[in-house]
């Protein structure tokens, strides 16, 4: 119990609705029963930690609309997602932003002239705390091809990673918890900030 406590923390991040919860039962399908996944954003409610072996899975639940709940309980589940950053970011060995894709423009575009868009202010956000983070562009199925390829090269474009010298180009993965695309690539980042981690 002891040990397991010191496992290092995967954190889960993102938008309601992205495919979080999908993700994390591609990286602990033994856990698949106790991992809810739903059509409706805000199925996920509270955070869910899941001994995987060499680290702690967190599915957290996400930001933005949530059905079926008072907007006052969305307000402090948002509040324990900042908290859960701000008081854990050194026991988080790998932060995984899950983006939907496909939706991914029409949302950023509609914040960008007024504010910074929800999902780069999560990005930095994790950056002010030096968290390594890796970027999923999921649903990337429901796109045809050539507009996947746009639409992945514009989430790459305003994300602008490259000011970050700590976040190689390798860290936005083109996704799909539907079609397994990208799991290796995203399991090769695991592995490495797990190693990193661990030598530290
Ligand atoms: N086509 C497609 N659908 C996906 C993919 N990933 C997830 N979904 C679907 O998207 C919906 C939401 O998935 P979840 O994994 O529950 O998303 P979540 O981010 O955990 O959602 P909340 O917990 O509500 O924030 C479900 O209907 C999934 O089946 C994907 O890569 N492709
Ligand atoms: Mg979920």
């Amino acid at each position: 119990m002891e040990n397991a406590k010191k496992k290092p923390l995967l954190a889960v991040l993102g938008r309601s609705n992205t495919g979080k919860s999908s993700l994390c039962r591609m990286l602990a399908p033994q856990a698949m029963k106790a991992i809810k996944v739903g059509k409706y954003p805000g199925v996920t409610k509270g955070l869910k930690e899941i001994d995987n072996e060499d680290y702690i899975l967190v599915d957290l639940p996400g930001f933005g609309y949530m059905m079926h709940v008072s907007k006052q309980f969305r307000d402090e589940v948002q509040d324990k997602i900042i908290k859960f950053i701000e008081q854990r970011h050194r026991e988080i060995f790998i932060a995984i932003e899950v983006i939907n894709i496909e939706m991914f423009r029409i949302v950023f575009d509609k914040y960008k002239d007024t504010s910074v868009p929800f999902d780069k202010e999560l990005f930095e956000f994790l950056q002010q705390f030096k968290v390594p983070t890796v970027i999923l562009a999921n649903k990337i199925d429901k796109l045809r091809k050539q507009e996947g390829e746009t639409e992945f090269a514009y989430l790459k474009e305003v994300m602008d990673i490259k000011r970050y010298p700590g976040i190689p180009p390798g860290n936005i993965i083109a996704f799909s918890a539907k079609t397994g695309l990208g799991f290796e690539s995203l399991q090769e980042r695991i592995a490495f900030y797990l190693k990193t981690k661990r030598a530290r």
